[in-house]
């Protein structure tokens, strides 16, 4: 039997899933297909900061319970050159904004969990899309296998991909008018999942010995910590003995110990940016990681991912309740400005603290440079801060 809704939505993470609870609110009907288990998807380790207006979309999507018990607030990140830190007061430097600090899963979570329970069978899980078909017609659908593995329909007016970067919903854009711009970068990260306590009370974003480490918090007895790695490094190459003494020695100041503990989950990730352009094909709308990708190390993909499914509810909701069709119109561009916008400020980021593998002393020192000018001009320091707890979303018009 082939199946109904408004909006056929590809894909249950970030993207998929506030995309959903925001079409509620604006009493629209939408069903998700999940290619992986609900556990799957409720276990995949990924991002951790939410900055400040996703976290205010959460409470307003009355989404928050769980993230204001248990999660943190951070006003302040900790940058860390040559041995020596320095605080950045984001809140003072924003007019009182901050980031927090609340595992992409848990999230996910708590919004699979509030979808399932207020529209019960509005996700499918283990329910692959394999391809869209009507797009540039009236009537599209998505074809889909079903978890039993037989062959799934469904009918939509509007098809949103927010399947990720290896999702299907991008290539149903023809290659003639897809634009595709982007860079590998020749570093990865390896990350760990560590228990042990805090070693420090804020985020350190540090460059110095063999690049790039990062020092971040799941819980008050589980850490997160990142360090610059070959892409190419199998996590094997990465014993726990290294791992401490490449942490140890990068994370290095006067005064101060890295905490060790168990570490109990490993992984070697790329970095890339990459965008997609543009994000419209007739009823065909990209969203999140299906349409662009950041380098993490301006903790941005998650962030980005709800800003365009922000925008594209509100489009959506005039389209379907006043058959007002120029906010889907604006969409791709609407989006795309503040995509780039977070582009440059995670590319930005991303060189200013790693280590290139052909960098020169001089670069090196350049690098050094543009830290120390946040240390020295107050207008560095607030431009970095506004872009890190999160640019305004889009004006509603
Ligand atoms: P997702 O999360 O990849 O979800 C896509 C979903 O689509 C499913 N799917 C399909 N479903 C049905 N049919 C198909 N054919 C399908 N193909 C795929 C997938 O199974 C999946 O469930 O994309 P979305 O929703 O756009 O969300 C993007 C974010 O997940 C991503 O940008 C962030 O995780 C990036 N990121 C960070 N973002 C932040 O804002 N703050 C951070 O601190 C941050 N840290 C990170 C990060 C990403 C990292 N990794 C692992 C890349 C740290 C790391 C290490
Ligand atoms: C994380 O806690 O996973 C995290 C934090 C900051 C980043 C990236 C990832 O920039």
């Amino acid at each position: 039997m082939p199946r109904r809704t408004q909006v056929g939505i590809i894909g249950c993470g970030p993207a998929g899933l506030f995309l959903a609870h925001l079409l509620a609110r604006a009493g629209i009907d939408s069903l998700i297909l999940e290619a992986r288990s609900r556990a799957a998807v409720e276990g995949t380790i990924r991002a951790g900061v939410l900055e400040h207006g996703v976290a205010a979309l959460m409470q307003e999507l009355g989404l928050a319970g769980r993230m204001l018990r248990q999660a943190d607030r951070h006003a302040g990140i900790t940058l860390q050159w040559r041995s020596q830190r320095l605080h950045l007061d984001l809140a003072a430097l924003t007019g009182g904004k901050a980031v927090t600090v609340y595992a992409q899963h848990e999230v996910l979570k708590d919004l699979v969990a509030a979808r399932l329970a207020a529209a019960p069978g509005s996700i499918l899980f283990e329910a692959p899309a394999r391809a869209v078909e009507g797009i540039e017609g009236d009537h599209p659908a998505i074809l889909f296998e079903t978890a039993e593995g037989g062959a799934g329909r469904l009918d939509c007016d509007h098809i949103v991909a927010a399947d990720g970067f290896h999702g299907i919903g991008r290539g149903a854009i023809p290659a003639s008018i897809r634009q595709e711009y982007g860079k590998t970068y020749p570093y990865g990260w390896l990350g760990v999942l560590v228990e042990a306590p805090r070693s420090w009370p804020e985020l350190i974003y540090a460059s110095q010995g063999d690049g790039f480490s990062l020092l971040s918090t799941r819980s008050p007895t589980v850490q997160r910590l990142y360090l610059q790695c070959d892409p190419a490094d199998p996590v094997e190459a990465w014993d726990d003995a290294r791992i401490w003494r490449e942490l140890g020695s990068r994370l290095a100041t006067d005064g101060w110990t890295l905490t060790q503990g168990k570490i109990f989950q490993k992984s070697v990730i790329p970095l890339r940016s990459f965008v997609c352009a543009p994000l419209r094909h007739g009823r065909l709308f990209l969203a999140g990681d299906a349409a662009h990708i950041v380098p993490p190390t301006g903790a941005k993909g998650l962030n980005l991912a709800v800003a365009d499914v922000l925008v594209l509810s509100r489009a959506l909701s005039r389209a379907i309740h006043r058959g007002d069709a120029s906010g889907l119109d604006a969409y791709s561009d609407t989006a795309l400005a503040r995509v780039w916008q977070a582009q440059r400020f995670s590319a930005f980021m991303t060189r200013m603290l790693h280590r290139d593998p052909g960098e020169t002393p001089f670069d090196t020192r350049l690098r050094e440079a543009q830290l120390e000018q946040i240390a020295l001009s107050p207008a560095a320091a607030t431009a970095l801060a506004e872009n890190y707890v999160g640019l305004p979303f889009p004006a509603e018009d």
